[in-house]
């Protein structure tokens, strides 16, 4: 039981609220409303006497990095409201089982009347996802089901190896995409998205920004009142609108999409105004197109200027705000346009909304300028890389109107404190780049030996990208670990070459690239860095069962000749009769002789390097189920405060006149130094 506070109006309040109430104002963040969308969709449908279940797979990666652990967090909730979590082990295969739960009428028996289904990943998620996309989508939803796609999008590139912008890909599979400007907004266009998708048969995408993701906010529920509208349905919309078991027959199916499915979901924008005008000038000139992370940065824009609603509509300022970023509803469009001057399209990365703009309006008799990522002259404008910040689009803004003779004293003095603002800003911006926790694994088991090279993978352990960059060349995408050695081992003289892969990475996907560097009989030595944990996403659990027996295992029988395990524990693999024989199981201070033994040894070789992620050994011991260790290392805090959780790459002559201190527990710690094969 939660303890309830009480507002200043004396109405109770828990943290709990959140997943409970269906009237009034909660707190929660963006991830939270994602699962939130499900277990109120699920109260919908029983209100409305729909059985329905509900289903939600999907691998983690920033923004939506902890999707997973929210939905855990809410367990109990979930079961009671008959919606099953399924961790994906990768995010394609999650996809493809989402596409699943709308076939529950091609098989006898269904337990249900329909399940609303939900998939959630990153960016490079959706990349590798997109097969899976285009069949489930252009097969289509159950009436009663109904799929939508949580899509995060690092556009700043801030937890990513690649900078992402999803939607290209996503509109690549025919799935339109709604964009939320808040953590409102994610609940919202949530609801209103499973409406769009039972009604129209497709699925149907939510762009979530780290912005969005990751912030917390008062939201309110009407769960009450919501009530979607759909328009009717025309006489020659055919019933495989929504999925059929039917012969098969690909181009009537991307017909249907093409030719049906896509017109409704115009006519569900419309219909339900998921994009619309929010100020209108009184003698319109300057009209500011915008949505989802853009909106809220062009509302601050606004801000700085100086210009509440009013005044921004009095200076000839119109803003319209989409909510369907693909594909853009038409009419609501030229009619904003009507009497604009200019039309200015403020979007992160590349252009999306401009291009639809602009191609809504070419035939129209008025045409007012569209500007975005070019301005009027065809100069560059707004960064098509660079996420936008709400000064520069003030500054955008206040050019345009300079042009329109809009522009008046007040707003010029404003802009002058502005740009003086901007240059104090700039002058204290501070880069640190991240490293590797202290005690993490990877500081130590990412070395190489003298003259080796290794390449990074998709985790924590790619860190050693920027600590010793001369020994270790950037990552491929996760799952690829290895893959671009098959293509550039027959040209170089270079005779070998380390690769790391995370655990997690070799339960998603990485085990294919060893089979691949094993068919393609390239030296290579997969360092497999067992430290229990997808660290660098939060911690969580490989999504099914793995140790390090069963890699050795997997790899041999993959055909890998020659595996070793080092351990900072050797003791607990030997004797373990679960591994193959002729591995050899030794002490993590043998890395580097070991590693150039297998250096040397001709084709694919496995090295599994264990050792739990530092960070998940603090939490476990907070939770009393990993043991303390027995030797500790105190440093003198009149030496240095905060150390050990100070992550400064500091060289290391500044460390040496430290003040250390080994306390020694009554537990041995000598390692087992003695390497072992098993026969
Ligand atoms: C296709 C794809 N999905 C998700 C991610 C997000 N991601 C980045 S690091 C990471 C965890 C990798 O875990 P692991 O391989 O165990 O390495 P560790 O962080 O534990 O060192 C994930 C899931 C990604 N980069 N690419
Ligand atoms: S979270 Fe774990 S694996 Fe990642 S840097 Fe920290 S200790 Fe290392």
């Amino acid at each position: 039981m939660t303890a309830k506070s009480k507002t200043l109006d004396g109405q109770p309040v828990s943290l709990q609220d959140k997943w409970t109430a269906d009237q009034g104002v909660v707190v929660m963040n963006g991830t939270q409303a994602i699962a939130r969308v499900l277990l109120a969709q699920a109260t919908l449908d029983r209100r409305r006497g729909i059985s329905s279940a509900g289903y939600i797979s999907g691998y983690r990666g920033s923004p939506l990095g902890s999707v997973d652990t929210t939905l855990w967090s809410i367990a109990r909730r979930l079961e009671s409201a008959n919606i099953l979590f399924q961790p994906g082990v990768n995010e394609d295969i999650a996809a493809t089982a989402i596409r699943g739960t709308q076939q529950l009428n091609s098989v006898p028996s269904a337990r249900y009347d329909g399940v609303f289904a939900a998939w959630y990943g990153k960016g490079p998620g959706v990349d590798r996802s997109g097969d899976a996309f285009k069949h489930g989508n252009y097969a289509g939803t159950h009436p009663q089901g109904g799929v939508l796609i949580f899509y995060g999008d690092d556009h700043a590139g801030k937890s990513s190896t690649v900078a992402h912008q999803s939607e290209q890909a996503v509109a690549a599979s025919l799935i339109p995409s709604l964009y939320p400007a808040d953590v409102q907004d994610v609940l919202s266009y949530g609801l209103l998205g499973f409406a769009l998708s039972r009604y129209s048969g497709s699925w149907v995408g939510i762009k979530c920004v780290n912005e969005v993701a990751e912030q917390t906010a008062t939201v309110e529920l009407d769960l009450d009142h919501f009530q979607p509208i759909l328009p009717p349905l025309l006489p020659d919309v055919p019933k495989e609108i929504h999925i059929q078991q039917a012969s098969y027959n690909p181009l009537r199916e991307e017909q249907i999409v093409v030719e049906h499915r896509l017109p409704l979901v115009h006519a569900f924008v419309r219909a339900n105004r998921l994009d619309g005008i929010m100020i209108r000038a009184e003698t319109p000139a300057l009209g500011l197109i915008t949505a989802g992370k853009s909106y809220g940065d062009v509302r601050a824009a606004l801000a700085l200027l100086g210009l509440d609603e009013a005044e921004a509509g009095a200076v000839g300022i119109s803003l319209y705000k989409v909510g369907c970023i693909w594909p853009l509803e038409p009419i609501g469009i030229r009619d904003f346009a009507t009497g604009q001057a200019v039309l200015f399209v403020v979007e992160e990365k590349k252009s999306f909304l401009e291009q639809q703009v602009a191609a809504t309006l070419i035939n129209q008799a008025h045409r007012p300028w569209v500007i975005g990522k070019l301005d009027e002259e065809g100069a560059p404008l707004l960064s098509s890389v660079m996420p936008l910040e709400p000064m520069d689009i003030a500054f955008a803004i206040a050019a345009r109107l300079e042009r329109l003779g809009r522009l008046d004293e007040r707003m010029r003095a404003q802009l002058e404190a502005l740009a003086s603002t901007s240059v104090a800003a700039n002058a204290i911006a501070v880069r640190r780049l991240p490293f590797f926790c202290s005690g993490c694994p990877h500081s130590r088991s990412t070395r190489v030996p003298e003259g080796s090279l290794s390449m990074t993978g998709i985790g924590c352990h790619t860190m050693v990208a920027l600590v010793r960059p001369q020994q270790a060349l950037l990552p491929t995408q996760m799952g690829g670990e290895g893959g671009n050695w098959i293509g550039l081992a027959p040209f170089t003289n270079t005779k070998h070459i380390f690769q790391n892969m995370g655990d997690g990475t070799y339960y998603h996907s990485g085990l294919l690239a060893i089979r691949a560097a094993v068919a393609a009989r390239v030296n290579i030595t997969y360092k497999i860095l067992y430290n229990d944990a997808v660290a660098m996403t939060g911690g969580q659990p490989v999504d099914g069962p793995i140790s390090v027996a069963t890699i050795a295992c997997q790899v041999r029988n993959e055909g890998v000749a020659r595996i070793v395990v080092l351990s900072d524990d050797p003791s607990r693999h030997q004797g373990n009769p679960e591994l193959p024989v002729g591995v050899t199981i030794g002490h993590r201070d043998e890395l580097d002789a070991v590693q150039q033994e297998l250096r040397d040894t001709p084709g694919c070789t496995v090295l599994i390097y264990e050792q739990t992620c530092a960070a998940e050994k603090r939490r476990r011991r907070k939770r009393g189920s990993y043991p303390n260790p027995p030797k500790r290392l105190f440093i003198a805090r009149e030496v240095c405060e905060g150390v050990g959780t100070a992550r400064y790459n500091r060289p290391a002559s500044v460390w040496s006149p430290w003040k250390l201190h080994w306390v020694a527990s009554g537990r041995s710690t000598n390692p087992v130094a003695t390497r072992t094969t098993v026969a």
